[in-house]
């Protein structure tokens, strides 16, 4: 089938004005960070203590943040608060908005330790976004 060009221009803008700028997680941070509706998933579970850089993207629908937090709790217990926040107890790093598809890149020093990476955004720790980071 053959659509007339000018048909094929105006829905290739139509996609690129709904669709907001995608963006790439760069290839050579230490930890890729998915931040998910609703679920974070990491590429590697264990890093090496020192500088570690995160490269975390919203890949979801709606805005979410980024926190890391160094706890001996297991990820998916920390205490929350009254406004259904996980305790940001032992908060490292943290990037309070991301937008819908960007990136961000956070680097950190990190001792030896159990941590927690989280989005903090009202509800989403208690949905699922959280997950166990150990640095050795
Ligand atoms: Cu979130």
């Amino acid at each position: 089938m053959r659509l007339p060009l000018g048909l094929l221009l105006g829905l290739a803008v139509t996609v690129a004005a709904c669709a907001p700028a995608a963006e790439n997680i760069p290839a050579d941070v230490d930890v890729a960070v998915h931040m998910q509706d609703y679920r974070v998933l990491l590429s590697t579970a264990t890093v090496k203590a020192g500088t570690v850089r995160f490269g975390v993207k919203n890949e979801g629908n709606m805005e979410h943040s980024f926190e890391l937090i160094k706890t001996d709790l297991p990820f998916d217990q920390l205490p929350t608060t009254g406004d259904a926040k996980a305790k940001e107890d032992g908060l490292v790093k943290q990037v309070k908005s991301l937008p819908v598809g960007k990136v961000s890149v956070v680097t950190a020093d990190l001792a030896a330790g159990k941590y927690v990476v989280l989005c903090n955004v009202a509800g989403h720790y208690q949905l699922g976004m959280r997950a166990a980071l150990t640095v050795q």
